[in-house]
């Protein structure tokens, strides 16, 4: 059937029950460099409707993020200011942390609102052994305490992700970052490919994926479109989708990239609800140096996820109480009030 640019979704197959339609996952990388490049107030227009046709669009969940081992990481990634090949950047050096610490801050933030606790480990993958029990550990806390449970903790072999499923982990975050043809000008010392495997291991251990990547490192609008074409050609799609726009960090090689125009980072939103329309779109990193007005469009075009609290995972997110009043002035849900996510 010929694609409609607009149209999120492919007719149901032949003996498929309700619902009626299903979101596609055959997106052609010029039909979504044709989406990707339409007026904006046409995309942003199509984008609500299909946010409202999923979501309900009061509904934005607050997700709360930490560093759980930081920084001296040995991969080689142009944003991250973790990568110890960035000999500049001011961070301190953590081990990994122990599990009443870890479990103390999710305890807080779920009394401050969130529903997803986020653990980051600035390691190229996991390894075996007692660093790796020790998280098995955090995972089956934070799930005990009545939160969804994310982690990401780099490359995953099959039976390390199965053992994560049986922690009860609800989400693992893995962002493809750029598309196929920008990557190696960001990372060198790992493959799009085995970002790709990753994910196939997180699928098939029935753990939900969070993927997505980050705009203003220098790529082009069909870098971004190409980006989103390949998340939404996994079938399922990602249950959770992060629009990161990048946090330029002094010391690192991107240090000098200008912010991110709020007006691009609606159309990236944009683009990801059409395509994704199931999927929680996670305006993520950089969202503190929007203006309200730029993040209200955001939401408008399908955004449904904050990280709320102080920090990202070592920079500085948006101010907590600023997002109190964000959110009462757009009329979000009260997150405290909210049940555990179905699906993202
Ligand atoms: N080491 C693991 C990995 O790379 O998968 C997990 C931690 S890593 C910090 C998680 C994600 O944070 C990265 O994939 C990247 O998309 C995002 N990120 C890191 N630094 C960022 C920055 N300066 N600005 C925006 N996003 C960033
Ligand atoms: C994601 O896509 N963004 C978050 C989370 N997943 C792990 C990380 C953002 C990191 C921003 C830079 C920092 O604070 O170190
Ligand atoms: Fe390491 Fe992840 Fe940072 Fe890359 S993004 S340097 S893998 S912590």
């Amino acid at each position: 059937m010929a694609a409609n640019p607009s149209m999120p979704t492919a007719p149901a197959a032949a003996g498929e029950s309700a619902p009626a339609a299903r979101p596609r996952s055959d997106w052609t990388v010029a039909e979504v460099r044709s989406l990707y490049g339409r007026p904006l107030l046409a995309l942003l227009g199509d984008a609500q409707a299909v946010h409202r046709q999923w979501h309900d669009p009061t509904d934005v969940q607050c997700a709360s993020l930490l560093s759980i081992k930081t920084g001296g990481c040995p991969e080689d990634c142009a944003y991250c200011p973790q990568s110890a090949h960035h000999g500049e950047v001011d961070i301190a050096r953590e081990g990994l942390m122990a599990v009443e610490d870890v479990l103390r801050l999710a305890e807080r933030a779920r009394e401050a609102g969130a529903s997803r606790f986020c653990m980051g480990a600035a390691w190229r993958e996991v390894r075996d052994g007692p660093a790796f029990d020790r998280v098995l550990e955090m995972v089956r806390g934070v799930r005990a305490l009545g939160l969804e449970a994310c982690v990401t903790l780099g490359m995953l072999n099959r039976e390390q992700a199965q053992r994560l499923a049986e922690a009860g982990l609800t989400a693992y975050n893995h962002n493809i970052d750029t598309s196929p043809r920008f990557y190696p000008e960001i990372v060198s010392t790992r493959s799009f490919d085995a970002r790709l495997e990753t994910l196939r291991h997180v699928r098939d251990a029935g753990i939900r994926i969070c993927s997505g990547g980050i705009i203003g490192m220098g790529e082009g609008d069909d870098d971004r479109a190409d980006m989103l074409q390949v998340l939404a050609s996994l079938d399922p799609h990602p249950e959770s989708v992060p629009i990161n726009a990048l946090v330029a960090v002094p010391g690192t090689p991107l240090e000098h990239r200008p912010p991110v125009p709020g007006l691009e980072v609606a159309r990236c939103v944009a683009a990801a609800r059409i395509l994704m329309p199931r999927a929680r779109v996670r305006l993520s990193a950089g969202r503190g140096t929007l203006s309200r007005e730029a993040q209200a469009l955001c939401f408008l075009a399908g955004a449904n996820s904050i990280f709320y609290g102080e920090t990202l995972l070592t920079t500085a997110n948006a101010d907590s109480s600023g997002d109190r009043d964000l959110m009462e002035a757009l009329g979000a849900a009260d997150p405290k009030a909210a049940a555990p996510d179905a699906a993202g």
